[in-house]
């Protein structure tokens, strides 16, 4: 129930990263009154939080950013190809400015809950402190990859030496110099970070569950032609972002891994890998995704890389993963394999030798104790519902979204869920968000939400929400495609399988960004198909 004391605004928006940014600008510019909360104390979701060591996005900068303002896109000075953290974030804190954003975004607060109200038909949302705030249309832009995970094992709390999780790095950062380091996980923050953290520390000892499929980034300055170059040319570039698969325009192949010759086939893979681009690597072929034969070429080859990187070659065989490539996220790295060749770096294959617990001094496996003075843990999160699902989200009837999901996220093109009207979500479960450039689809989704927010507004409608059938179509879809490609062959955070008892199912939407936006776009010229809209 709301009181006298809640504010009440137009929209409320959770999180103040790339999406609750760009969707503030949309509604304000629409007339609305939105506000924004924001646990952390500035702009930049994702690029706020993890400022681990050696962090970098791994799409290219140039295509990585907002195509909504032609001014933004000319006037900001991108330096590397791939750019770092603080890079990125001083551009999302640009963009603040630029557009003058924070005076709507309330910082240091967490929304814990939000219920729906069928009389007033608006949402009325709270905070950690109690605030309570209602508005008609409630927006959760809080990330893919937003709530962290710690791994379940015993005596976390019992380490007496310093302990940080890649996702919430001190804004001071980390001297690791002279220090005994161990860190636990090998998805992309591990891999990045493990060079920079090796440079440093006295010694590191990386403890690996699952190996990863990694590229080298061949980062480098940006040239100031190429730069113009793109500069000249984005509006078109930005429409083949957004036709192509996965947000990141590349040459689509036309032939199987299976019909061209050995020689032929190894040297497309060593041309991906020059280039530094894992979307060329993922797409050298056409069936890479979708057959095993075709998977084990690249694995094959990959594996021989690895070889011939690391000198230990028992090392090397412990990093080689054996799931399908691409199946699990890969990562694009600076030296990471290279530096197993340090004599300051140690792997402990923990499928040989499982993690048993952490200790007063560090950490112990089946076979021994390792004593550190710091642990970190790249661990990751749990992945595209986690940051949804924390929220106490209450729909029509009570009905709780943690709940509901319980066997799994059940959405309608990853943007609503049926008994939860007026709920939107940006990149969630059920469209193409992490199999894709992050901006692009971020951006589709907000200006859907925000065309269709107009749309009802024009109309005099004050509901939306998606229909159950269309929902269940939708998910049945989302499946179909997965069921079709190799992905769920690995226990990836795609599958849920990083966190013990989540539901195994194939969360993000794999048919490309291209036909998605086609899906949308088709959505709303039919009056928001699927989707039921009332007074
Ligand atoms: O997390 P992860 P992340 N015992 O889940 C291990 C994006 N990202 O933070 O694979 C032992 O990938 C776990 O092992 P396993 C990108 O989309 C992008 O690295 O579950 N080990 C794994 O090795 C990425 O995919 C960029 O067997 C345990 C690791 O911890 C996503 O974020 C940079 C364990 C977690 O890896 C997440 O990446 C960084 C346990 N109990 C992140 N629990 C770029 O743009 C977990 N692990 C480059």
């Amino acid at each position: 129930m709301s009181d006298s004391t809640t504010k009440t605004v137009d929209a409320v928006i959770v999180g103040a990263g790339f999406s609750g940014m760009y969707l503030l600008h949309r509604l304000r510019e629409m007339g609305l009154k939105a506000v924004v909360f924001e646990a952390g104390t500035d702009v930049g979701g994702t690029w706020y939080w993890n400022r681990y060591p050696g962090a970098r996005v791994d799409v290219e900068s140039l295509a990585y950013s907002y195509s909504f303002s032609n001014d933004l896109e000319q006037e900001f000075e991108w330096k590397e190809r791939y750019p770092t953290q603080p890079e990125i974030l001083k551009y999302a804190r640009h963009v603040a400015d630029r557009f003058d954003l924070r005076k709507d975004i309330v910082f240091r607060t967490r929304v814990t809950a939000a219920t729906y109200n069928d009389d007033s038909r608006d949402w009325l949302i709270r905070t950690e402190y109690g605030e309570a705030v209602t508005a008609r249309w409630f927006v959760m832009a809080t990330g893919c990859l937003s709530s962290s995970k710690m791994p379940e094992i015993p005596g976390l709390a019992a380490f007496k030496g310093a302990t940080y999780h890649t996702a919430h790095w001190p804004h001071e950062g980390v001297d690791f110099t002279g220090q005994r380091v161990g860190i636990i996980g090998t998805g992309s923050s591990g891999v990045q970070s493990i060079p920079v953290i090796a440079e440093q520390a006295l010694d590191l000892t990386v403890f690996q569950r699952t190996p990863s499929y990694s590229l080298p980034a061949r980062n480098r300055k940006l040239r100031p032609q190429e730069v113009a170059d793109m500069k000249a040319r984005y509006p078109e570039f930005r429409q083949e972002q957004r036709e192509s698969g996965a947000g990141v325009p590349v040459p689509i192949p036309t032939r199987s891994a299976l019909e061209v010759a050995d020689a032929e086939r190894d040297s497309i893979y060593e041309q991906a890998w020059e280039s530094g681009s894992l979307v060329n690597l993922l797409s050298s072929f056409t069936d890479l995704a979708v057959s095993q034969d075709a998977n084990d070429t690249a694995k094959r080859w990959i594996h021989r890389k690895i070889h011939e990187i690391v000198a230990d070659q028992a090392v090397a065989d412990d990093l080689c993963p054996e799931y399908p490539f691409g199946t699990k996220r890969p990562c694009l790295d600076t030296n990471y394999f290279e530096t197993y060749n340090r004599p300051n770096v140690h792997l402990v294959n923990l499928q040989r030798t499982p993690l048993i617990e952490v200790t007063e001094k560090g950490i112990r496996t089946s076979e021994r104790e390792y004593e550190f003075d710091v642990i970190v843990y790249a661990t990751g999160f749990d992945a595209m519902t986690g940051s949804l699902t924390n929220v106490d989200i209450r729909g029509r009837d009570g009905l709780s979204l943690r709940e509901t999901w319980r066997a799994g996220p059940r959405t309608y093109l990853g943007i609503g869920s049926a008994g939860f009207p007026n709920l939107f979500m940006i990149t969630g479960p059920g469209s193409p968000s992490v199999l894709s450039n992050m901006v692009v689809s971020i951006e589709q989704h907000v200006d859907f939400v925000a065309d269709a927010i107009g749309h009802l507004r024009e109309q005099g409608l004050a509901t939306i929400e998606p229909t159950a059938e269309a929902q269940d179509a939708w998910v049945d879809h989302v499946n179909e495609i997965a069921s079709h490609t190799l992905y769920p062959k690995a226990n990836s955070w795609y599958m849920g399988a990083n966190v013990p008892g989540k539901p195994r199912v194939f969360m993000p939407y794999a048919g490309g960004v291209g036909e998605y936006r086609k899906k949308c776009d088709e959505v709303a010229a039919k009056g928001y198909e699927g989707f039921a809209l009332a007074f």
